[in-house]
C-alpha cells in the first residue's frame, strides 16, 4: 500500500469534477428552484425517470475542451482529477455496453467524454481517477436510493442484479478502456453488504496502481478516508482527502451564488496540506462543456498563489 500511496501523499491537491445530465436543468425543475445539492435534483424533485432522461437530448457539451481543463487543474497547482463516471442518476459520462444511458447513445453529443479526458491527462502529466456511484442508482431497476425513497416504479428491482449488470461490468469498461486509473472514488454504499463489496475487490486487480476510498462499504476503510466539505481539526492517523464545494453545491447549479472567495480556499489548502492531507476541490462543469468562469476564477487566483509560494 505504500508503494502505491506514493504520489498521493505528495499530491496534495486535486480537482473533483461533477459533470452529468443534472447540468442541464441546473438546479431548477418546472420553473422551481430545487433545494439541496445540483446533482440530486432527480431525488428531491421526484422527477420521473422518463422525464429524467428527456434533459440528456440537452446534453451536448460543444465547448467541452478537456486539455483546458487539465490546465486550469496544473496551472492551479493540482496533481490528480476525479470526475464522475457515473453519478447517483445512473448516467454514463463513458461509452458502455451495460447500459444504453450513457453519454454516446442518450446525448447529441454522441461521444465519449472520458477517453479525450484519459488521453489529455496523460500528455500533461495528471493523474485522473474516477468516482463512480457503485450501490446509488435512481434509473436502473435494483439501484438503491437514500431513505429507500423511490418515485418511480422502474426504479424496482433486485439490487445483486443490478450489481451484476451495471455496476460490475461499467467498473470494468473504466478499469480497461481509459489506461491508468490513479483513483477509484466509491460513493453511498447504501444497501451495500460485504458480499456485494467482495465482488468489486477482485476487479481491483486490472489497476494494480490504483488507490480507492472509505466509501465502498460502510466501515470499510479503504485507502484514504475522506472528510466532506470540512477540514478535520487536527490531522487523522491515516491517508485522508477533504473534499469541497467552490461554492454549495458538486452539480452546476446556475444560481449558486454562495462561492467562497480565492483566500478561503487558499487557507484550506494551507490547512489541509499543514495536516498531511489532500485536498480535492471540486468544479461543477455547465452543460455547454465549459466550467463556470467563477471557478475559472478562483483556479486561476490559486495558481497565482502557488507560483509566488510553492517550490515546485
Ligand atoms: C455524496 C453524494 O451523494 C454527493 O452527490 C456528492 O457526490 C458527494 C461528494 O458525495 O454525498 C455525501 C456522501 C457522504 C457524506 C456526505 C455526503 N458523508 O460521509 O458525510
Amino acid at each position: 500500500r505504500n508503494a502505491r500511496m506514493g504520489w498521493w501523499r505528495e499530491a496534495r491537491f486535486g480537482m473533483f469534477i461533477h459533470w452529468g445530465v443534472y447540468s442541464v436543468p441546473a438546479g431548477t425543475y418546472k420553473g422551481e428552484q430545487i433545494g439541496f445539492i445540483g446533482e440530486w435534483i432527480m431525488h428531491r424533485a421526484q422527477i420521473p425517470i422518463a422525464e429524467y432522461k428527456e434533459y440528456a437530448k440537452q446534453f451536448n457539451p460543444v465547448k467541452y475542451d478537456p486539455e483546458a481543463w487539465v490546465r486550469m487543474a496544473k496551472d492551479a497547482g493540482m496533481k490528480y482529477i476525479v470526475i464522475t463516471s457515473k453519478h447517483h442518476d445512473g448516467f454514463a459520462l463513458f461509452d458502455t455496453k451495460a447500459s444504453d444511458w450513457n453519454v454516446v447513445q442518450a446525448s447529441p453529443y454522441g461521444k465519449d467524454l472520458l477517453k479525450p479526458l484519459a488521453e489529455a491527462c496523460r500528455k500533461h502529466g495528471m493523474k485522473l481517477g474516477f468516482y463512480y456511484s457503485q450501490a446509488q442508482d435512481w434509473t436502473h431497476p435494483g439501484g438503491s436510493s437514500r431513505d429507500n425513497e423511490y418515485w418511480d416504479d422502474a426504479q424496482n428491482g433486485d439490487m445483486d442484479e443490478f450489481i451484476k449488470n451495471i455496476s460490475i461490468p461499467q467498473i470494468k469498461e473504466l478499469f480497461t478502456n481509459y489506461g491508468d486509473v490513479a483513483v477509484l472514488w466509491w460513493d453511498t454504499a447504501l444497501r451495500m453488504t460485504p458480499e456485494r463489496a467482495n465482488l468489486f475487490k477482485g476487479l481491483v486487480e486490472l489497476q494494480p496502481g490504483i488507490i480507492t476510498n472509505d466509501r465502498l462499504l460502510r466501515g470499510h476503510s479503504g485507502d484514504m478516508k475522506t472528510p466532506e466539505q470540512h477540514v478535520p481539526a487536527t490531522g487523522l492517523d491515516y491517508d485522508w482527502e477533504s473534499c469541497m464545494t467552490m461554492n454549495t453545491t458538486w452539480g452546476y447549479k446556475s444560481y449558486d451564488d454562495n462561492w467562497k472567495s480565492s483566500e478561503q480556499l487558499i487557507r484550506h489548502l494551507v490547512d489541509v496540506a499543514s495536516k498531511g492531507g489532500n485536498y480535492l476541490l471540486n468544479v461543477g462543469p455547465m452543460s455547454t462543456g465549459e466550467f463556470p468562469p467563477e471557478s475559472v476564477e478562483r483556479l486561476k487566483d490559486i495558481g497565482d498563489w502557488m507560483e509566488v509560494n510553492s517550490s515546485s
